[in-house]
């Protein structure tokens, strides 16, 4: 360092690892290593760069992908086999734990060290013993320090008669096209093995064509590579990218600061800082390396294609996008490739294998392998006929299996309908990196379609290939199905909300007391004294009583005579006409409609509230909705109360619905609209759909990315959608299949009146009467009074008329003149017409009597 250097690149294992680690941190020292990365707990590496791209997460997937149950053999020899063979060991437990390869799987790691592979002989032929059953299936994955080591124990292994059937082998080796496998070709024995150069690369074809311009031609040797040709191995061509990387680094540097490097060379030497020559070790406090935080920042922006690959590096100097092309040698067949493996992607199979590893018969008719999922109505188990279960595809009944019934008839291919191992759709696990589900099966070879309501996602399209959809679907909200609500006794009253009717009140009461000012006012209403007597029909109680009138689409016989008051009469009149109208309009909707007490009508509803707990189904695209949806507040507000209450989710939509059955109202189900409508419409008919859908999405059938099948399935769907098989089998299966009818809790469904409804005018009716009654006893007593007055003032003019006839007489005798022009008498003050009050107006009531001076 103290001679300048910029980086260091060498070996790395964990003997030197914590060396390494210091020197590279203390210093900002980038460390470049071609070695296998060692994966450390502690994050405070920082300054290395692994080139050589990490491997054991394809050993634990080709494992998984045969299916590999029983005991493993594990033969390494280094520090870093020892460390694959934990992380190895603590991903099959975990997967074990989780059954994410099935029930049935089970594998018992055992771990084998050959200090020496000149010994390897005796290691071997102890291990061929141990395993002395012929019928065992023997698992022995060999992680090798070197390729060196390979190639020895690939020697061995016939010498101790190893390369016979029933025994497979995974070679940990990147350059498994480069490995001799000529003597295992007949014996049966199963070998797999990855190979990180792509030997049809244009690239690398070119760089050894240039390479052999440039030095001396040699005549093949026998270790030359049967496919390509090449020797050239990965660990020169990691040399060579490393290289690249080194340079792509600086390049990138100058091009972002072409003065960067001014101050760092002088007089052919390095300089650190303007200050020291090279980085000297001793200082104190040490100077770290001025341009070790530059150089791996830039290593980290590369992204270009090497001859190992993709190369780019994740955060912590780790080769991201790689591909690893999986190779297999069986019987009569030579390395073929039968997959590839991605750190994304994980295993992607590219052949038809079976579970142990043995290819199919290629000339025999491939049976498609259709995997789904139980979800009523999609797919379903057929009843038994006449006590006889079924079997094969017959086992199976639904949209899904119709579906694949109709496709395969369309293109004339034999297919099995097998169910999901784990019973996801598919989604990507971080912690496991597997694709679960069937998009996992899918992508690792396990099945050809899948075909179930399988929606169609970004993330899944990027790792396998849908259909257009085949039927469109929603977000949606399924709950209890509320209580009918029991008509009030005042359900008349509900056409009208309780403000319009305070202002009925206010307007009427406003109308009969202007009508009762205007009538005082205007001297049309009064009666002339020419024209007779003088009268005003408008007192307060007949202004109440000609509104109260129109408002019953009575009348009264009271009319105003002024034009103001009929200007309020017309106005009042129009008012009344409307109002009735939309009243009795809306009172036959309102009466004869059930209603039900709906406490939520939509996501707005569920989002302000916390009673009524609400979920999704744990996995799947619903939650994934939710999950992503940062635009959306009301949304997020809801994944916000989920997550807080993990207890919402459930496992599968079945749970959900059950849940929805029996929580009381207290708990609505998040699912897709096929299966809430479906399921509104069974037994025992005690669910409902609520609110719009939250958005929109389709299901998709989906194939291995770039499969035969692809093409296939997207021709069948648009052509099943136009020639109506599609909508004829959603109706099928969706619709006609429903029990529920519309009274069942349709909160449309009509029926008669009952009482319960017109309850209240009864009420209204007999409260009417009462109150007549009792007013009219008020009037009687009231009149009684008048009365006892009234016979004492008929006593007087009894009296008066006796006078009267007596002065008559006299007159006659010619004591009084005869003058009738005054014959009116006083009484009390009051002077009231006989005639008047024995035939009184109509309608005027106690009016009557407050009228003051009338003639007699
Ligand atoms: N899925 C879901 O997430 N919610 C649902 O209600 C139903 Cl029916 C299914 C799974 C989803 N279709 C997917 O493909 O993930």
């Amino acid at each position: 360092m103290s001679d300048g250097v910029f980086l260091f690149f060498g070996v790395k294992d964990t003997k030197s690892l914590d060396i390494v680690k210091s020197f590279t941190r203390t210093f900002r020292m980038p460390y470049m290593s071609p070695s296998t990365p060692v994966w450390t707990d502690n994050a405070d590496t920082g300054f290395e760069i692994y080139v050589k791209p990490d491997y054991t997460y394809a050993i634990i997937d080709m494992i998984l992908h045969f299916e590999w149950t029983g005991k493993i053999h594990y033969v390494y020899d280094s520090d870093e086999g020892l460390q694959h063979i934990q992380e190895v060991y603590s991903a099959l437990r975990e997967v074990m734990e989780h059954k994410l390869a099935g029930p049935t799987f089970n594998a018992k790691i055992i771990a084998r060290r050959i200090y020496n592979v000149t010994h390897a002989h005796d290691e071997l032929r102890q291990l061929d013993r141990m395993e002395s059953d012929k019928e065992v299936q023997r698992f022995i994955v060999f992680d090798l320090s070197s390729e060196q080591a390979y190639r020895y124990i690939l020697r061995q292994i016939p010498e101790v008669g190893m390369n016979k059937d029933g025994y497979h082998y995974l070679m940990a080796t990147l350059d498994f096209a480069h490995l001799d496998m000529r003597r295992y070709l007949h014996g049966g024995v199963n070998i797999t093995g990855f190979q990180l150069i792509d030997l049809q690369s244009p690239l690398l074809r070119k760089f050894i064509k240039d390479w052999n311009n440039d030095i001396d031609h040699k005549p093949p040797d026998d270790t030359r590579d049967p496919i390509s040709g090449t020797t050239l191995t990965y660990e020169a061509a990691l040399a060579v990218d490393a290289v690249s990387v080194i340079t792509g680094a600086l390049k990138g540097m100058v091009s972002s600061n072409p003065k960067i490097f001014q101050a760092t060379f002088r007089r052919k030497e390095v300089y650190n800082y303007n200050e020291t020559k090279g980085i000297p070790c001793h200082t104190t406090p040490p100077k770290p390396w001025m341009h070790g935080d530059d150089i791996m920042k830039h290593v980290k922006l590369l992204d270009f294609e090497g001859l190992t690959g993709r190369i780019n590096f994740d955060n912590e100097g780790y080769r991201a996008d790689y591909k690893l092309d999986v190779y297999t040698v069986g019987l009569d067949n030579g390395p073929s490739k039968i997959g590839s493996w991605t750190p994304k992607d994980r295993f992607v199979s590219s052949d038809f294998r079976n579970r142990t590893g043995n290819f199919i018969d290629r000339n025999q008719q491939h049976i498609v392998r259709i995997t789904s999922l139980i979800l009523p109505p999609f797919l379903m188990f057929a009843e038994p006929k006449d006590g006889k279960p079924h079997v094969g595809n017959a086992r199976f009944e639904g949209y899904v299996a119709s579906l694949a019934e109709e496709i395969s008839k369309m293109h004339t291919f034999e297919y099995e309908i097998r169910l999901v191992k784990d019973k996801q759709y598919g989604a990507f696990d971080i912690k496991t990196k597997r694709w679960d589900g069937m998009v996992g099966e899918l992508l690792y070879g396990e099945a050809d379609i899948a075909i179930a309501p399988l929606t169609i996602l970004y993330t899944r399209e990027e790792v396998v290939d849908f259909t257009k959809p085949f039927m469109n679907f929603g977000i949606s909200i399924m709950i209890k199905k509320p209580e009918i609500l029991k008509p009030g006794v005042f359900s008349f009253m509900e056409p009208l909300e309780a403000k319009i009717w305070i202002c009925i009140v206010v307007a009427y009461s406003t109308v009969s007391l202007v009508l009762f000012l205007i009538g005082r006012f205007s001297p049309f209403e009064w009666n002339n004294a020419s024209a007779g007597p003088i009268d005003n029909q408008f007192g307060i109680l007949n202004s109440l009583w000609f509104a109260m009138g129109a408002l019953m689409l009575q009348g009264s016989d009271a009319c105003p005579r002024s034009f103001s008051g009929r200007v309020i009469g017309t106005v009042w009149w129009f008012f009344v006409l409307i109002i009735i109208s939309s009243y009795t309009a809306n009172l036959a909707a309102f009466l004869t409609i059930e209603r039900m007490n709906t406490p939520i009508n939509g996501a707005d509803d569920l989002a302000a509230q916390t009673e009524i707990k609400y979920g999704t189904m744990r996995s799947g695209s619903t939650f994934q909705f939710f999950n992503k949806s940062v635009r959306v507040p009301t949304y997020q507000r809801m994944f916000q109360f989920m997550e807080s209450n993990p207890d919402v989710f459930v496992g599968s939509n079945q749970e959900g619905i059950e849940r929805v059955r029996k929580s009381k109202g207290k708990y609505a189900f998040l699912l897709e609209s096929p299966v809430n409508e479906y399921n509104n419409n069974k037994e025992p008919c005690d669910t409902i759909k609520v609110g719009n859908n939250l958005n929109s999405k389709g299901y998709g059938i989906a194939t291995a990315k770039n499969s035969k099948y692809s093409d296939m399935m997207n021709m069948a769907v648009l052509l099943l959608m136009e020639d109506g098989t599609l909508p004829k089998l959603h109706r099928q299966w969706f619709k006609d299949r429903g029990v529920c009818s519309a009274s069942d809790g349709d909160s449309s469904g009509k029926r008669e009146l009952s009482l319960s409804n017109v309850a209240g005018i009864f009420y209204i009716l007999v409260g009417g009467l009462a109150v007549a009654v009792i007013i009219a006893s008020f009037e009687f007593l009231c009149t009684k009074t008048k009365f006892l007055e009234k016979t004492s003032y008929i006593k007087a003019t009894e009296t008066v008329t006796t006078l009267l006839s007596a002065a008559s007489m006299e007159r006659e005798n010619g004591n009084i003149a005869n003058d009738h022009s005054n014959n009116t008498i006083n009484y009390n003050d009051r002077q009231e017409s006989t005639f008047n009050y024995t035939s009184p107006p109509q309608c005027i009531g106690f009016e009557h009597f407050t009228q003051g001076q009338t003639e007699l």
